[in-house]
């Protein structure tokens, strides 16, 4: 039983809601009809490169519907969730597009989640069905699957992109039978994203159709696209970034090009670029290094790339500074989160902005507000929490009630948890963070979630997982460890036992370090500052990976 005060969602006030609406932002366009629309207007066009496929906007649209009628015959119904775990294949877009036909609701996972993960997000949705490949970089989804099914029971479905073994083939799925589909109603949950977290739990952020296609359509306008935009997705296709800001969806709104690229070598993507004359990307900025780096030795003929977009992670004024003279083409700072609020650096703004700072909000509406630790106002261009509320940001994460009492103000603001100032030109600058966070290129770590996990390893008494600098990443996580009365393990013993539990790999600390016990704030709690203060980062990082540059396995996703 869901306890009555853990609503699914939680909607917009009545009266903000219909200001959505008279100001054109929300324009109660269901997913499906807003596919059907393009595939009218776009017909043959290209909407989607995958290897040597290439789909029409009408390919989509029929991909789409026949995969909604196997779905239906596997006894999807609507209202139910699905955890939909893809790399960057067709076969993602085409699934999700079918979900969204039927009115079940998909939860996006990344390829980098394991049994931890994504027995949580099955359990906490009650997801009825598992979509995932068969084999992905060297990894199986199908003995993942086992596994989950063994924790979450209400996984009835898994369903095979390849090989499927003793589970649904994908290949299986497509039909013919007229289905009378529901319609959705635009205000309603369209599908969850994940939040990088902050906290022990899985967040599920619900995204309404009307909302995120807004973010879509105004993200799409800000990057300028058209049809003649071809976009290389690079990063897990799944993410808010790559698929809404503007990414993929921002693309099909336009009647552009999506192509996908499922390594993460820069050859790789470089091939495909030049291959595909691609205009447009989307990077995060350790990848900004590696393919600056793989620019130097690589042949290929880049010259149809017009902008790069950086964003996920801090991104160093000195990296920044050398992507428009390496690729001939402009680059955008995106501070984005998948709870909503996404601020972009315009096309035409000086240098001096797109360098050094984040941008500002997409919409005249995203309210923000920058507060100290007892949320009153800094003075202007002084740092601080960063608040905010809009037509596109959650009001409210899916069944978390008393998470939810801390995450947002009493008037609705969502407490991003990020540190920033605003400067005089009207950009925000992110800062720092005040979540128990760490950022690893992109990708996020719960603190408290890792924690959690080593407290069960019977030598540790204790344990604070704190980021230290990194020259390549940005951060890399370090845990102190309080031994018990075992000594305490090497770093590898560390991974292979949050392994067996199921974590996933970006979440494994970078280094561990002994401490006879941890520090204490004046109020009692862990002083991570103080942790923090003890990292000395330079011959840590040598130490423990080398150069990551040299190493093009280490793809930071975000
Ligand atoms: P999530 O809530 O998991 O979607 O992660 C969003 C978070 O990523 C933001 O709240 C920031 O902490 C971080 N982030 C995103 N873009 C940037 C950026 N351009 N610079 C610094 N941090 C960023
Ligand atoms: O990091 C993010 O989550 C992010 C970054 C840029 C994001 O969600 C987005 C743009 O939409």
């Amino acid at each position: 039983m869901i306890p009555p005060q853990d609503p699914p969602f939680t909607p917009w006030p009545t009266a903000l809601a219909e200001h959505y609406r008279q100001a054109g932002y929300w324009r109660g366009l269901p997913f499906p009809h807003w596919l059907a629309a393009l595939a009218e207007r776009f017909g043959e066009a290209t909407a989607l490169v995958c290897g040597e496929r290439r789909w029409s906007y009408r390919q989509l649209q029929h991909h789409a519907d026949t995969l909604a009628t196997g779905l239906w015959r596997l006894g999807l119904r609507p209202g139910q969730r699905v955890v939909i775990q893809l790399p960057n294949i067709a076969e993602f877009f085409a699934l999700f597009f079918a979900l969204l036909r039927l009115g079940v609701q998909p939860v996006v996972a990344l390829p980098a989640h394991r049994r931890a993960e994504i027995g949580a997000f099955c359990r906490h949705a009650e997801a009825v069905a598992y979509l995932i490949p068969d084999r992905h970089a060297g990894f199986d989804y199908r003995q993942l699957a086992r596994e989950v099914m063994a924790e979450a029971p209400s996984v009835a479905q898994v369903v095979v992109v390849g090989e499927a073994e003793e589970f649904t083939p994908f290949s299986s799925l497509p039909g013919t039978a007229a289905v009378e589909w529901p319609t959705s109603e635009a205000e309603t949950v369209a599908f969850y994203q994940l939040s990088g977290g902050s906290t022990g739990l899985p967040k599920l952020i619900p995204r309404t159709h009307d909302d995120y296609l807004y973010s879509v359509r105004a993200s799409a306008e800000i990057c300028r696209l058209s049809p003649h935009t071809v976009y290389l997705c690079v990063l897990p296709v799944s993410h808010n970034f790559p698929l809404s800001s503007p990414g993929s969806l921002g693309v099909w709104e336009r009647g552009g090009t999506v192509v996908l690229c499922n390594t993460p070598a820069p050859a790789d993507a470089f091939a495909l670029i030049e291959r595909e004359r691609v205009t447009f990307t989307a990077l995060v900025p350790s990848l900004v290094s590696t393919w600056i780096e793989a620019r130097s030795h690589s042949q290929h003929d880049l010259s149809s790339l017009a902008l790069i977009q950086v964003g996920g992670a801090a991104f160093p004024v000195a990296l920044a500074a050398q992507v428009a003279p390496t690729f001939g083409c402009r680059l955008q700072q995106v501070f984005g989160m998948a709870e909503g609020l996404v601020n972009y650096t315009r096309l035409d703004d000086p240098e001096e902005v797109i360098l050094t700072t984040q941008g500002r909000p997409i919409s005249a509406d995203d309210e923000i507000a920058i507060v100290d630790d007892d949320d009153q106002p800094v003075a202007p261009g002084s740092e601080g929490h960063l608040l905010t509320r809009g037509p596109y940001t959650l009001r409210g994460y899916f069944r978390a009630a008393s998470h939810n009492a801390r995450a947002f103000t009493q008037h609705g603001f969502y407490r991003t948890g990020d540190r920033v100032r605003l400067t005089a030109t009207g950009n925000l600058q992110v800062v720092g963070r005040a979540k128990d966070q760490i950022n690893r290129g992109g990708e996020k770590v719960a603190a408290e979630e890792v924690e959690g996990h080593l407290l069960y390893h019977p030598a540790v008494a204790d344990v604070a997982i704190v980021a230290m600098p990194d020259p390549y990443l940005g951060e890399r996580s370090c845990a102190f460890v309080v031994p018990g009365s075992a000594p305490l393990p090497r770093r590898h013993e560390v991974a292979r036992y949050l392994r067996e539990r199921g974590l996933a790999e970006y979440k494994i600390p970078d280094r561990i370090e002994a401490i006879a016990s941890l520090p204490l704030t004046a109020v009692g709690k862990v002083d991570k500052a103080a942790l923090r203060r003890l990292l000395d980062p330079a011959p840590i990082a040598a130490a423990t990976h080398g150069s990551p540059l040299a190493n093009p396995r280490s793809y930071p996703s975000p």
